[in-house]
């Protein structure tokens, strides 16, 4: 089987531009840690297609709010997902619905923020995920056939699509959500990247909501096997690489300014506080929201430098449907005012 070793002693090409043909991954990785360079991961690596288009819509909505004075966030929402072939019949995925992301979109836009919604494609979207994504429902049971050809909306419903459909065409005709998408751990990377570097110029009216679940690790296109890979083989062993740490440039270079939000999901209690507290010392940025995997919609804990708090729901308050992220946003849009006001997480 090939270990760790091994691929650390693999020869990868070099880009285009290198005056080098080849070098070997030792000179690529990381102070030693055995963790490629995020700036070389994007050297070796083909920008999603569509990145163009993204960064046009984007430097255009930042433009535009920029203009305006108005606040910005910049959400990150649901999985990367990590292929096994380069023309992919199968990949491993993170586990995340959308949830958080699009949630917490909904409380920012009510704080009169412009918020850029970058989520996994077919993940759950603000808005629309009160019809799309419902367990004991599907959208068509909303609506009601008409004798004259028309459609209309089931009156049990129609009270409550009304708020949602109000709030949803404020936004849009505020032109305050912009949805943009990723599928791949690559694609998420490089728009993060690009994202985060035209993000910049709002300086500290930018916030980094990154409530992504991104994967830890992936397989470097150079080890990928183009075609589909074949059963016959037998029983398949999968050695992955470690996802360079992109929260540490994108602190240091490209978002500097910005309030960084990062979340830390782990499924052992013990692990929580510890593990965000050492993201938040290694990469320096301002909050690290915990959460657990099977309490995550009723508990968090904002982590700071000097200090946190856990923001819980009573069981009344879950008994009634309200949704955590009614309180974590109005808590950091207090963060983000003392941020602003005085370079200091409040
Ligand atoms: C989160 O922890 C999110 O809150 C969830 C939300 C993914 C749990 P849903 O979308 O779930 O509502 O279903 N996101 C960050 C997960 C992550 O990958 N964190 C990394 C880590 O924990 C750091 S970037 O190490």
């Amino acid at each position: 089987m090939e270990d760790q070793n091994t691929i650390v002693h693999q020869t990868y090409p070099m880009p285009a531009s290198s005056t080098t043909t080849a070098t070997t991954t030792e000179q690529l990785l990381d102070n030693g840690q055995g963790v490629i360079d995020p700036e070389v991961y994007f050297s070796m690596n083909k920008p999603p297609a569509n990145l163009p288009e993204f960064e046009e819509k984007l430097t255009a909505f930042v433009d535009h709010h920029q203009k305006l004075g108005n606040r910005v966030v910049l959400i990150t929402s649901g999985g990367t997902t990590v292929p096994l072939e380069n023309q992919t019949v199968r990949f491993i995925d993170n586990f995340s619905n959308g949830t958080r992301g699009a949630t917490s979109a909904e409380y920012f836009l009510e704080a009169g923020y412009a918020v850029v919604f970058m989520h996994r494609q077919f993940s759950l979207e603000p808005y629309h995920r009160h019809y799309t994504h419902n367990p004991t429902l599907n959208f068509l049971d909303y609506l009601v056939p008409k004798e004259d050809g028309s459609v209309s909306v089931d009156p049990k419903y129609a009270g409550e699509m009304n708020k949602i459909l109000m709030k949803y065409h404020q936004a849009k005709e505020s032109n305050r959500l912009l949805l943009l998408d990723f599928v791949t751990l690559s694609d998420y990377l490089f728009k993060l990247h690009s994202g985060s570097r035209i993000l910049a110029r709002l300086q500290q009216k930018a916030i980094y909501y990154l409530a992504a679940a991104v994967s830890d690790f992936f397989i470097p296109k150079q080890k990928l096997s183009e075609h589909k890979i074949q059963s016959r083989d037998g029983a398949m062993t999968l050695t992955l690489d470690q996802v360079p740490k992109f929260l540490k440039p994108l602190v240091s270079l490209w978002a500097s300014h910005g309030l960084i939000v990062s979340f830390k999901l782990e499924t052992d209690t013990k692990l929580l506080v510890p593990k965000a507290r050492r993201a938040l010392e290694q990469y320096g940025h301002q909050v690290v929201i915990g959460n657990m995997l099977t309490t995550r919609k009723q508990t968090v804990t904002m982590i700071m430098k000097d200090k946190e708090r856990v923001l819980s729901l009573t069981p009344e308050e879950l008994h009634q449907g309200v949704e955590i992220e009614s309180k974590i946003i109005p808590d950091l849009v207090h963060i983000h005012d003392h941020w602003i006001e005085t370079g200091f997480t409040a």
